[in-house]
């Protein structure tokens, strides 16, 4: 049978054959193989007919369209980033970290900003603004359901995920979406003394929206690392960047240091945001470790 992983907790798994959920257990060749099973991945399985805990188990994982570490979450259309820009505070380089990892796997990245009750609409709207020419963005108040409907709109027929940092209010989120009556799911606070979340999420969960709409919500982070790619490879993961692409003087500038760059003119226009720009610089730091 083929069904679909949709949660994992230690080890045991819960598949979705699109008329019921049962629970069970890799076959022993993918757990010598040390093959993970992501949250997402669509899997050939046999009902267990033993006597025991399992209800089923799993052959083998069907060839995944894309996948993510961090989140762990598999077979994709859309990643949400979610951020607050308060409670916790946003720290860009992660947010564009998480924006470059789709860009490089080919998952459309949406921006969401929660907590949108929490600041001035001067400063939502500078933050709108910085992602507004690159990718969809949306705000939302998770107090009210404010914005909901229009994330929904841009979610419709995807499978999405939500990702981003602690305590930002994922899950929170992923209860207005949910529209079957008896499912919440656990919320937690913002830490006072630190004001990070508290990890509240543990696991990846899918949850079915609409007929062709799946939502994934995601355990949140503090840090995230780069993956190990090229230097060279950074610059192709700003959508911004790339309408630039060949018009600097050099074909292999990476818009650092080289004269007549087009990236650092446009930057010293103001057309790209000194936020991403920054976060680019952090992110050619951090693949240097990588380069022999
Ligand atoms: N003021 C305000 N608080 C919010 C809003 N959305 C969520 N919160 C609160 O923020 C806290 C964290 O929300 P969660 O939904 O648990 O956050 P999360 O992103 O799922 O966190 P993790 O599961 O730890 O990754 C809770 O106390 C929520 O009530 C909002 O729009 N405004
Ligand atoms: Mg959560
Ligand atoms: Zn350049």
């Amino acid at each position: 049978m083929i069904g679909r992983v949709v949660k994992g907790i230690g080890g045991f798994y819960f598949v979705h054959d699109g008329h019921m959920t049962v629970m069970g257990k890799a076959r022993g060749n993918l757990k010598r193989n040390k093959e993970l099973i992501y949250v997402g991945d669509i899997v050939d399985f046999d009902i267990d007919d033993n006597d025991g805990d399992n209800e089923c188990v799993i052959n083998k994982v069907v060839e995944r369209k894309n996948f993510l570490t961090r989140p762990p979450v598999s077979n994709l259309d859309m990643l949400v980033v979610v951020f607050s820009i308060i409670e916790p505070a946003v720290n860009y380089p992660v947010i564009d970290k998480l924006l470059a990892g789709c860009e490089r796997i080919g998952i459309k990245p949406v921006i969401c900003i929660s907590k949108e009750d929490l600041v001035d609409d001067e400063t939502l709207e500078s933050n709108k603004n910085i992602y507004k020419d690159i990718y969809p963005v949306v705000s939302v108040n998770g107090n009210t359901g404010a914005g909901i409907d229009e994330l929904m709109d841009i979610i419709r027929g995807h499978n999405a995920a939500l990702a981003g940092p602690s305590g930002v209010g994922k899950s929170t989120i992923t209860n207005h979406l949910i529209v079957e009556d008896g499912i919440d799911v656990q919320t937690g606070s913002v830490s006072e003394k630190t004001g990070r979340g508290r990890h509240t999420t543990r696991h990846v969960e899918i949850f079915a929206l609409e007929d062709n709409t799946f939502l994934y919500d995601t355990p949140g982070f503090t840090s995230l690392d780069m993956p190990e790619i090229d230097a060279g490879e950074v610059r192709n993961l700003f959508p911004e960047f790339r309408k630039l692409a060949g018009e600097c003087r050099y074909r292999d500038c990476v818009h650092i240091n080289e004269p007549d760059c087009v990236v650092k003119d446009a930057l010293s226009r103001g057309e790209i945001n000194k936020s991403r720009y920054n976060s680019y610089l952090i992110m050619m730091e951090e693949v240097k470790k990588w380069q022999k």
